[in-house]
């Protein structure tokens, strides 16, 4: 078939809402689109261990320090799943840690921001995984089967991960002065970053058009971003706790809350590696895979030796 057939015959199994799967054909775009968004996923979540993991010695009690712990697990597992979607593409995993470690590629600017009290702790909870379900939710109906069915799972415990954020914000809320003090200072450092989670405004945006079409996004950066504010207004009023945006107003003409202005300038910085955080965070990757260099090694080792063992029929 030509080359233009077979794109044809891609968009309209597509358009069925039929999934492609590794061996399909598909067009050389989209291929390189989905590494692109899906090891950029990856890396966010391996990365997104880091703000968290700071404060896993320092949790307030064993029972928030079990739940941080299996918090931060669940990470590195959605980190895993995610990197063995994208080596379904044709990247190796490897490649994608180079990547990262060298700062080619880009991970979510949120995790570029400190986490200075406990109660960032419930600010990232709340407000980070709530930003990550709701862009991560319409991951599942993707157009790529094995990146949709490892968002399933992945949604599932970002989903508790949320909660439990809440949760700490509660019991911060309904505890002393200082303690509404410290989770009110941790909402207002990061509900902006969190707003910039879901990415440059629509116009801004070059990836959205295409990435619709191939129903590999199902909502524009907009769309998520403005689900996510409706969302948030009523949860902040559960928790008694402010929003830091003085714009933030019921829109009753077109049913949504309006924001304020979203400082790009920020955002742009941020990604371009000049965050807060950026440098310490690639130190941190960079340190972590060259100390489990050996993990890797005997790994490897012990894969030859029990392979050599099963060509001599030692092993089943
Ligand atoms: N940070 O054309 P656009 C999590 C880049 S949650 C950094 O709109 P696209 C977690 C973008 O990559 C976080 N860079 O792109 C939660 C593009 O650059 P390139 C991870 C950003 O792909 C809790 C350029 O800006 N979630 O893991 O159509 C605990 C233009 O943007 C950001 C995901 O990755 C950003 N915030 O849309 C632990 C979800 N935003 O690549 C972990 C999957 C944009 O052209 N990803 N850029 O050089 C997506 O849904 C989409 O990739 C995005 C961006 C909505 C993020």
């Amino acid at each position: 078939m030509k080359e233009a057939d077979l794109e044809k015959k891609f968009q309209d199994k597509v358009d069925a809402e039929i999934r492609i799967e590794p061996r399909d054909w598909m067009p050389e775009k989209y291929r390189k689109t989905l590494i692109r968004q899906i090891s950029q996923h990856a890396h966010s979540e391996i990365v997104g261990m880091l703000p968290e993991g700071n404060w896993i010695s320092r949790a307030p009690s064993l029972k928030r320090k079990v739940g941080l712990i299996a918090k931060v697990q669940d990470e590195a597992g959605h980190g895993l799943y995610l990197y063995s979607a994208a080596e379904t593409l044709g990247i190796d995993r490897d490649t994608m840690f180079q990547q990262l470690n060298s700062g080619k590629a880009k991970y979510s600017s949120i995790f570029n921001y400190p986490t200075i009290s406990w109660a960032d702790i419930g600010a990232i909870g709340w407000l980070v995984d709530g930003a990550a379900i709701m862009n991560q939710v319409p991951l599942c109906r993707c157009s790529y089967g094995p990146y949709a069915r490892a968002m399933v799972r992945v949604c599932k415990e970002e989903s508790f991960h949320q909660r439990q954020g809440f949760e700490i914000l509660m019991t911060l809320m309904n505890g002393s002065q200082e303690q509404k003090d410290m989770a009110q200072n941790a909402i207002d450092r990061w509900w902006w970053p969190s707003m910039m989670m879901f990415g440059p405004t629509d116009d801004d945006s070059p990836n959205t058009v295409q990435s619709m079409k191939w129903k590999i996004k199902r909502y524009t950066n907009d769309e998520l971003r403005q689900k996510f504010v409706d969302v948030c207004v009523d949860q902040a009023k559960v928790l008694g706790i402010n929003l830091p945006d003085p714009d933030l107003k019921w829109n009753e003409e077109r049913g949504h809350y309006d924001f304020g202005a979203i400082n790009w300038d920020e955002f742009w910085n941020v990604v371009k590696g000049n965050g807060p955080c950026n440098k310490q965070r690639l130190k941190t990757r960079n340190e972590a895979y060259d100390n489990g260099a050996w993990v890797r090694e005997a790994a490897m080792a012990y894969s030859e030796k029990r392979a050599a063992r099963k060509a001599a029929g030692k092993v089943a």
